[in-house]
């Protein structure tokens, strides 16, 4: 461990959010990513705790700098150039992203669980011209480079170059792409700047009172914003420490909460979930300490899809704390949220955080009065700019600068509570965003299916499922362990259908459009119609 806390000044908003652009920037000198300065300051505080220990945020920076001059080889600035990178949770991967920026490049984060198809799409759809991957995925990621002719850079020669000079960066120059399904089929690229980056993070170090005083215990994706933005660069924005699990485990957390001294925990509700089942699942003795360490956190936060209110009061029974629960999206980072002091609402996800605009429109446009429905739009830095080269959708995703959420939420005495979404088509599971079009476009393509309607069913553990109605070709039903195993060489295992349905037709409307709600009642737990049998659960 390093010294005490130091005494750094931490005002969270103490940066400005337009940095300062001099060019020609050396190697350890100020440099131009706000983040990057700022742990730079930290010295040898410890910045991560991973696999293979403790490292301090001076040795991130200088690694960093090392790593932007392996990938600048020799060229003065990346320019944008999109770096892909596969690289598990850890110091590996805040080498790898704070390298590409310092080399002024656009980091593009690959999902660890992700079969070839998957990543192939985002580094084609990126064009990303460099990969880098750990050596745990170089087998994929490498023959990926050479089939499609980009450069491979592995984090075990990502830090062997020593420092050069570093390109000057402006706030304005995009930094990140994080791909997220939507209604069009495949995952469109959402592109954030350094500056919409900055002000992500600040709403957030200000709302939840970050301090470096804080720890926290990481255990999500490194591919989405709550993962990437909540928790770790908020971490290290506040010269916290972070640490870093490489897969969600219930046993590990809780014998971490039981153990290191955190201060704070941010989760998905599949993974408060998994949690109180095995709290649930324990000897009483076991509990009770279980139970007892929860008492060291200052602060527990949930998100990414509905927190249910059972789950919220069970984990308030077992934990003491009531988890504040807060909105976001890939596309606006944090926009709502429960307060850090102050009643939160069960069932709401509070007010806008600082810098967020929002307001609620219905259908013809109009601003909706307290107590009636409307769709979510968002305004503010923190807002993305563009879907990564993708200019009509991007363009009717804004309302006059305003970005349209696709969620329906109520406002009453200024604190909102989210409805659900104005598409069907969208399916949330575990937190994770899935496009119902992306599922059947691929199902499609499996030689025994003629048809076939993807839905979302409502489910305890998941929040939602992916669950497949199909017309089989000459009725050649293919068993759901047999199409999951298919399916999951195409997609990720998160979008493959839990369950199926065999259907002789789909259900359809008078102008011939598949009806999505009928679909969903194919699955509903009136488990013992003739309909239903036909179902299978894996
Ligand atoms: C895993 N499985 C899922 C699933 N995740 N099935 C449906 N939905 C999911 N989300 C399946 C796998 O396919 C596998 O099936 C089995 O569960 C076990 O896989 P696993 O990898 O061991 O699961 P596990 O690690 O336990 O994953 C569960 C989880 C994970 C909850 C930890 O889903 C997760 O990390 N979710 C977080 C997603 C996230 O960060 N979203 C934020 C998006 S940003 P099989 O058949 O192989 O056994 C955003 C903005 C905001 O939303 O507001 O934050
Ligand atoms: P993503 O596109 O993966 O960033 O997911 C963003 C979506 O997650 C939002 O548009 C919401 O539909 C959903 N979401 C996030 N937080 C919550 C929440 N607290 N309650 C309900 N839905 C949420």
């Amino acid at each position: 461990m390093s010294g005490p806390p130091s005494p750094l000044p931490h005002s969270p908003l103490a940066t400005p959010l337009e940095p300062v652009t001099a060019p020609g920037v050396a190697a350890g000198a100020p440099h131009a990513v706000a983040l990057i300065e700022r742990a730079r300051a930290q010295g040898n505080r410890v910045a991560l705790v991973d696999r293979e220990g403790e490292v301090t945020y001076r040795d991130l920076v200088q690694l960093a700098e090392r790593a932007a001059a392996t990938l600048l080889a020799g060229a003065a600035d990346l320019a944008e150039a999109r770096v892909a990178f596969l690289v598990p949770s850890g110091r590996h991967y805040v080498i790898t992203q704070w390298g590409i920026w310092l080399a002024g490049g656009i980091a593009v984060p690959l999902c660890v669980s992700h079969p070839r198809p998957e990543l192939e799409y985002t580094v084609t759809d990126a064009d990303a011209s460099i990969l880098v991957s750990h050596p745990e995925y170089h087998g994929v990621v490498s023959a990926l480079a050479s089939d499609l002719g980009r450069r491979w850079v592995g984090t075990d020669r990502l830090t062997a170059t020593s420092p050069v000079p570093l390109p000057p960066l402006a706030a304005s120059r995009r930094a990140m792409i994080l791909y997220t399904s939507g209604t069009t089929g495949k995952p469109k690229g959402v592109v954030t700047t350094h500056r919409t980056i900055q002000a992500q993070i600040t709403a957030l170090i200000e709302a939840w009172g970050w301090t470096e005083h804080d720890r926290i215990l990481h255990v999500l994706p490194l591919h989405h914003l709550h993962g990437i933005i909540n928790v770790l660069a908020c971490s290290l924005w506040a010269g916290a420490t972070c640490e870093m699990l490489p897969k969600f485990d219930p046993a590990q957390v809780w014998t971490i909460f039981g153990t290191r001294r955190l201060t704070l925990f941010m989760a998905v509700p599949s993974i408060y979930q998994r949690l109180v089942q095995f709290w649930e699942e324990s000897e009483p003795a076991r509990q009770a300490q279980m139970t007892a360490s929860c008492s060291a956190l200052r602060l527990m936060v949930c998100g990414s899809a509905a927190l249910p209110v059972p789950v919220l009061e069970r984990w308030r029974t077992i934990s003491g704390h009531t988890l504040l629960e807060r909105y976001g999206m890939t596309e606006i980072g944090m926009g709502l949220s429960n307060p850090l002091h102050g009643e939160r609402v069960p069932g709401a996800v509070g007010a806008p955080l600082p810098g967020v605009q929002v307001r609620l429109l219905d259908e013809s446009g109009r601003e909706v009065a307290d107590g009636e429905p409307g769709q979510i739009e968002v305004r503010g830095d923190a807002v993305f700019s563009e879907y990564w080269r993708r200019p009509e959708e991007t363009r009717r995703a804004f309302n006059d600068g305003w970005f349209q959420t696709g969620d329906i939420a109520v406002r009453s005495k200024g604190i909102y509570r989210i409805l659900g979404r104005n598409s069907v088509d969208i399916i949330k599971s575990g937190g994770y965003k899935i496009s119902a079009l992306e599922i059947e476009q691929t199902l499609l393509g499996h030689p025994d299916i003629a048809e076939c309607a993807v839905v979302g069913v409502a489910d305890m553990e998941w929040g939602e499922r992916v669950c497949a109605a199909i017309r089989w070709r000459n009725r050649t039903e293919v068993p759901l362990a047999d199409l999951r195993a298919w399916t999951k060489e195409r997609l990720a295992s998160y979008k493959v259908p839990g369950r199926i349905c065999t259907v002789d037709d789909l259900p359809r409307n008078a102008m011939g459009k598949v009806v999505k709600k009928e679909v969903s009642k194919l699955f509903a737990p009136a488990a013992g119609s003739p309909g239903a049998e036909q179902c299978g659960s894996p």
